[in-house]
């Protein structure tokens, strides 16, 4: 089944109507905010590409959503570490491949790029609450040899 298209508008306009996108009906409100808060706003978005502030504010509320659910003990969320590592120190990979192991209901996926003679990257990527998967992330990061990395932190925000 195919989503109904949506019914978006510029900046400034709205309407009565709520429409259906997917299963979640859409609720109109109004905003009361300052003329200067707002010029920013409206030149920060536009320079992120956003054509309406609709779906601007749409994101960052769910970018809170997604920030929470990281600190919450049934939050579901979705971890990715991406790490560089010195190939030239055998244990590296040796240790992040025993962590995993070990954490085998949190891996979803794990990918391996050899980047040169000298270093990989290794990406993975796991679900599960928040606290378990920032505690795996850290062990991963912290490895000796990883020369760089990072856990992104994402989730299902609806
Ligand atoms: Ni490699």
């Amino acid at each position: 089944m195919s989503k109904p298209p949506s019914h978006e508008h510029g900046p400034g306009r709205t309407h009565g109507q709520t429409h259906e996108q997917g299963s979640d009906e859409l609720t109109r409100f109004g905003v009361s905010i300052g003329s200067a808060l707002l010029s920013r706003f409206d030149d920060l978005i536009g320079t992120q590409g956003y054509t309406n502030r609709s779906e601007a504010i749409r994101d960052l509320v769910r970018d809170r959503l997604v920030e929470e659910s990281w600190d919450r003990e049934d939050g579901n969320v979705v971890g990715v570490v991406a790490l560089v590592y010195d190939h030239d120190m055998r244990q590296v990979g040796d240790r992040l491949t025993t962590i995993q192991h070990g954490h085998g209901e949190q891996v979803v996926s794990a990918l391996h790029v050899h980047l040169d003679a000298h270093d990989c990257l290794e990406v993975v990527v796991m679900r599960g609450e928040g606290k378990g998967v920032r505690e795996m992330a850290n062990r991963l990061l912290s490895i000796k040899g990883v020369k760089h990395g990072r856990l992104l932190m994402t989730g299902l925000a609806d």
